[in-house]
């Protein structure tokens, strides 16, 4: 009787189970298992404008394969067009609602979205108290994105006919006047329409009132309808390969209230539960560190009791090397996560790891796992990235001689890339006016071709830093300053970092010698050619600029152009820039001496003016009330991290006098720099007076620069630091309370690599220096996470480098190809509110999860080969 009424509820939940409906949940989104609807959890922000990530979004099986839904002005919109901003946002949890108020403040233009729970779909409504404005009427419309990797290839009905979405895009397009074309960010222009002025339009693929998308795939089958609007799809990689399907339809003209009503219904696969993510080292592990793999559970999944770890023998055939227990650590954001030790598993062999059904690609446990996990980033990502130089690789170029017109003064301006020319110069030069000898030298920033001069500054101090410490003598890249050519795999008996420290420094040097002072910035003058992809010599035609020609017109020289392409030096003066610069040249100038002397000679002769000068600057503007420095980073020491109480009266002491010492003694970590630059004692002492006050406001903070004097000071300085060293251990084992996988993880609009990477150098240091305080085991917590161990898929961030399975797309600037720059560190797991966390793998293009940058790859240098030496 018992084991019936059992049956019978289990009978019954199983039908209630698959008739679920969407449901409001208490994190203010819809849900039922395997979908989720956000109604503008993320909402657009202004910065780039359209980042793909915003608006309603549809998380479909665990795959964010929908976004961008909201009022829009285009059929395909791209990153710079205009986003409407989220006036007031109204979760009504009874009736099971959510409204949203959206402004075009360009068009004076208000609409409000209700969306409702109906059943297993949500009823997706547009209200109007004003009709659409004159200018935006037929442009104006609601509009739903999806995911191109996710849809390409799979079929769709509208209204009953039969269609595949194209793997490409190869639909067709009209030209309309620019007039007709909605404003885009700041009046900016994303294309060239070579004097046509006109711009180009998608036309839709399909249009109709009814359309179910993936019939055949079961986890991305949705139905889209509507009685009282035509649905309209798009193709939005006809005008940017960045573009996603889009499914719209035109507000009407002249209406009010609700004037559009769509029903969205995203299939469910009855009892779906989420595949488990194991989370382990791709690159593997050496014989005698701590292996634990980190499995990220669906909250409706049963752990199971135990795991296994298989090894495969050298004969092909497989045995089970170790069976353990999982340990439960519980829930984070939406899944739940389980760990599987298997440390004692120490004898060098190919292992896959087993849970359940799930079994994950093979990886090696042995000594030299993880000799050459900074390699391809040397050899490969960071010569790719030299400007002003052609680059080849075997038979491939991977770019010509970029911009050999050089650079022009930039007039006043706002920037696309968030840069700012003020209204006057500070320089010799005119708006407009060529200044000579910036065209040397350089990196690229990340998947962009600028110069970030404050970028190009910590890449220096990277190398200069892997070089002060470990003194790599690698060669495998051939670089010749004299032919403009670098070659890839080709030695030239000459170290590799020395010739990537000189080539950033011929730039910089160049900016102050040339500019008179550090540029914010060498980039491009034109939107239509910031979003290049390609080869970055195409991006400019190398002809200067000449305002006499007709635009497009060369000259009978062949050596001007009317073309306004060339690209511009951002040079409004930041005399802290100038003063990172000064520290950077000096240092510089040690390690270039006795290898290439001049420059040694002009960087250290830049330092010492740029020092004088700037320091100069810094306490005029100080003296002037309206001029503050940028104390904000104080501000950071309130309620973060260690320093979580409230500041009392003796904090707040504490955090005026860091201040008053910041202002009169300068930066501390730049006091330690010059030091180790000049060896003269005054910046040591200016050092020593911050430290302490530093390191008794925030440990986690100052750590690092506390250690990065260890080498100068005395057995005093080292027993001082210990307390704090042993507050700093707290800080890292307490990660573990934190999230499953032990690390600082960020929940910024970019990913947290940089904060990771740092995060790993401090530690790797801490222990160096106080092996019996911070354990060797620690380092590891990075590494595991860097090469797979974190959450959404297992792959390594790093691309290349990896056992099985490293990542396979990146946003570089090969990103269209859907392919990576061997080397590239991913920013990783960008987090979306309220709950989820991604890592497109099959999308290169969302910048804050797959950009790599050229700082952020350098000191992934620095961070592998601390963590190499210390295996050693
Ligand atoms: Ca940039
Ligand atoms: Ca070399
Ligand atoms: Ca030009």
């Amino acid at each position: 009787m018992k084991r019936i009424i059992i049956l019978s509820t289990l009978a019954l939940m199983a039908i209630v189970g698959k008739a679920q409906n969407l449901k409001l949940n208490e994190l203010e989104y819809f849900e039922r298992q395997g979908v989720n609807i956000l109604v503008f959890s993320n909402s657009f922000n202004g910065g780039f404008n359209d980042e793909k990530n915003s608006g309603l979004e549809i998380i479909h099986h665990g795959v964010r394969t929908i976004q961008g839904g909201a009022v829009r002005l285009n059929n395909t919109p791209e990153q710079w067009d205009l986003v409407p901003t989220m006036t007031s946002r109204k979760v009504d949890k009874e009736k099971g609602t959510i409204e949203v108020n959206l402004r075009y403040n360009d068009y004076d233009f208000d609409s409000r979205l209700v969306v409702t729970a109906k059943g297993k779909a949500v009823e997706i409504a547009v209200w109007l108290d004003k009709p659409v404005p004159e200018k935006l009427a037929g442009d104006a419309g609601f509009n739903l994105e999806f995911l191109p990797s996710q849809y390409w290839l799979k079929t769709f009905t509208m209204d009953g006919r039969l269609n595949r979405f194209p793997r490409y895009a190869t639909s067709q397009t009209i030209t309309r006047p620019n007039s007709e074309k909605p404003r885009q960010f700041k009046g900016f222009k994303t294309y060239d329409d070579r004097g046509t002025d006109r711009f180009v339009d998608p036309l839709p693929i399909e249009v109709g009132h009814s359309i179910v998308m993936a019939p055949d795939a079961p986890e991305r089958m949705i139905r889209i309808s509507s009685d009282d609007a035509e649905l309209k799809l798009y193709d939005g990689r006809m005008l940017a390969q960045n573009g996603w399907f889009v499914l719209r339809s035109v507000l009407p003209k002249g209406k009010t209230g609700k004037v559009m009503t769509w029903t969205v219904e995203p299939h469910a696969i009855p009892d779906w539960i989420r595949e488990p993510n194991i989370g382990f080292s791709q690159v593997g592990y050496i014989p005698n560190q701590p292996k634990v793999a980190v499995i990220e559970l669906d909250k409706k999944d049963q752990p199971k009791a135990t795991a296994s770890l298989i090894r495969i023998k050298n004969d092909g055939t497989s045995e089970t090397a170790f069976t353990g227990n999982i340990q439960n650590w519980g829930a984070y954001f939406k899944y739940n996560y389980v760990k599987f030790d298997f440390s004692s598993v120490t004898q060098p062999g190919v292992y896959y790891i087993q849970y359940g059904d799930t079994k994950t690609n093979n990886f090696l446990i042995d000594t030299h796992v993880y000799d050459k996990i900074t390699d391809a980033t040397t050899d490969v990502w960071v010569p790719i990235h030299m400007d002003h130089m052609y680059v080849t690789e075997g038979y491939r170029t991977w770019h010509g001689e970029p911009f050999k017109e050089g650079y022009l003064q930039a007039p006043e301006s706002d920037h696309f890339d968030l840069h700012r020319q003020g209204p006057t110069t500070d320089t010799k030069y005119k708006p407009y006016e060529l200044i000579p000898g910036l065209n040397v030298g350089g990196f690229f920033d990340a998947g962009d071709f600028d110069i970030e001069t404050g970028s190009n500054i910590n890449v220096v101090q990277n190398f200069i830093r892997a070089w002060d410490l470990f003194k790599p003598l690698r060669d495998e890249t051939f670089v010749s300053q004299q032919q403009r050519y670098v070659d890839l795999h080709r030695p030239d008996g000459v170290p590799d970092i020395l010739q990537f420290i000189e080539h950033g420094t011929l730039n910089l040097v160049a900016q102050a010698e040339q500019i008179g002072h550090m540029a914010q910035t060498l980039s491009n003058s034109v939107l239509d050619n910031y979003h290049h992809l390609g080869d970055a010599a195409s991006i400019t035609d190398g002809l200067h600029y000449d305002p006499s020609l007709k635009p497009y017109e060369v000259s009978a020289d062949g050596k001007r152009s009317g073309t306004p392409d060339d690209m511009w030096a951002f040079t409004t003066r930041e005399p802290a820039l100038d003063l990172r610069a000064a520290t950077m040249f000096a240092a510089a100038s040690r390690v270039l001496r006795g290898y290439n002397d001049n420059l040694a000679e002009r960087a250290l002769t830049q330092s010492k003016r740029l020092m004088k000068e700037a320091t100069e600057l810094i306490n005029q503007r100080a003296r002037n009330p309206q001029n503050q420095m940028d104390f904000n980073w104080l501000d950071g020491f309130e309620g973060r991290d260690m320093g979580a109480n409230k500041p009392d009266k003796k904090r707040q002491k504490l955090i005026e006098r860091t201040r008053k010492n910041r202002e009169t003694l300068g930066d501390m970590a730049t006091n330690l720099q010059l030091y180790g630059a000049t060896q003269e004692k005054q910046y040591l002492d200016n050092f020593e007076k911050q430290i302490w006050d530093a390191l008794e406001l925030n440990v986690a903070m100052n750590m690092q620069t506390a250690l990065d004097a260890v080498p100068y000071m005395d057995d005093s300085y080292r027993q001082k630091l210990r307390p704090y060293v042993e507050q700093y251990n707290t800080y890292i084992r307490n990660f573990d309370t934190q999230n499953p996988y032990g690390v600082p993880i960020g929940l910024g609009n970019w990913a947290g690599v940089n904060m990771v990477l740092n995060f790993g150098i401090a530690v790797n240091y801490a222990h160096l220096y106080f092996p019996d305080i911070v354990k060797k085991d620690e380092i590891y917590r990075v590494s595991n996470w860097l090469y797979g161990c974190h959450p959404y898929h297992n792959y390594s961030f790093v691309a290349v480098v990896g056992a099985t399975r490293p990542k396979q797309v990146f946003y570089g600037n090969n990103r269209a190809d859907f392919s990576a720059i061997p080397g590239n560190v991913a920013p990783g797991l960008l987090f979306r509110k309220p709950d989820h966390f991604e890592n497109f793998d099959d999308w290169p293009f969302l910048w804050g999860q797959n950009e790599g940058t050229i700082a952020g790859n350098t000191q992934y240098i620095i961070f592998g080969s601390a963590f190499k030496n210390l295996q050693k």
